[in-house]
């Protein structure tokens, strides 16, 4: 990015920032999430779980990260989560460009486990998609990831063992450029995670029996009769005939955001 170009965008950030905060005196009333280290998994703000994510942030050349499951209140029900650093999702891992790493994984977990470090660039051994670039990290043990860190930008990292990423096994990763500048005057990590008090294997099950099993919406013959009062006769069997030929439902979002997770 050119200099140039690098202070418009700071400037367009900074006018948007102050449009949005009004004069509630920036940095100092902002809301508790959106801090800079993030209060997102805290219980203060939604009540989602009893763990503070913003002190969850780790960084350096030696890291540690043990991967167990534990029990965690999450929107008022006790779930049991798959926890990294005691934390679900995990922490934020924040690396900079240049720099080497070595990560210490350690399953505390009693199957397989792994970590992909998604869209980065490093040896294949390095990669963590079990069966293909190297075994998994068996229970009880701990498999050290070593890589240089070639690139820069807003990653995330997650399990690539069973349905382990839709129990919690995820978090997101910032690689700081190398000359530290990331063009803003401020950032905020926001990782979108979706949890169900269903076993993820069921839920992988009911949608390959049923495509529809999770649509609470589906049109009836009510619907039908309304459209051809409203659309006409022909335009409503032509639009009908659009998602048959589709073979979707209209109203089958929940279904298509769960197909695109699994
Ligand atoms: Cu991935």
């Amino acid at each position: 990015m050119s200099n140039r170009m690098k202070r418009n965008r700071r400037v367009f950030l900074k006018n948007a920032a102050y449009a949005t905060g009004g004069l509630a005196l920036l940095g100092q009333m902002r809301a508790p999430w959106a801090s800079p280290e993030g209060y997102s998994n805290s219980k203060n703000y939604s009540g989602f779980a009893e763990v503070n994510h913003g002190s969850a942030v780790v960084r350096g050349e030696d890291i540690k990260m043990t991967i167990s499951r534990q029990q965690k209140k999450i929107a008022g029900d006790i779930a049991s989560p798959i926890t990294i650093n005691d934390i679900s999702p995990g922490p934020l891992l924040r690396l900079r460009e240049g720099q080497q790493v070595k990560i210490h994984v350690t399953n505390e977990l009693p199957d397989s486990t792994s970590i992909h470090w998604h869209g980065f660039i490093l040896p294949f051994n390095m990669d963590g998609v079990p069966g293909v670039s190297f075994p998994g990290i068996a229970p009880n043990s701990t498999f050290t990831y070593e890589f240089n860190i070639e690139q820069n930008g807003t990653y995330w990292y997650h399990s690539h063992s069973g349905l382990q990423e839709q129990l919690g096994h995820l978090g997101p990763v910032i690689i700081d450029p190398v000359d530290g500048d990331i063009g803003a005057d401020r950032e905020h990590v926001i990782q979108l995670s979706d949890w169900t008090f269903e076993d993820p294997h069921d839920v992988f099950r009911h949608l390959k029996v049923a495509e529809g099993y999770y649509n609470y919406q589906q049109r009836t013959i009510s619907d039908t009769v309304n459209d051809i009062k409203k659309k006409g006769f022909v335009n409503t069997v032509k639009e009908r005939a659009m998602w048959a030929n589709m073979r979707m439902n209209p109203r089958d979002i929940l279904d298509f955001v769960m197909s695109c997770v699994f």
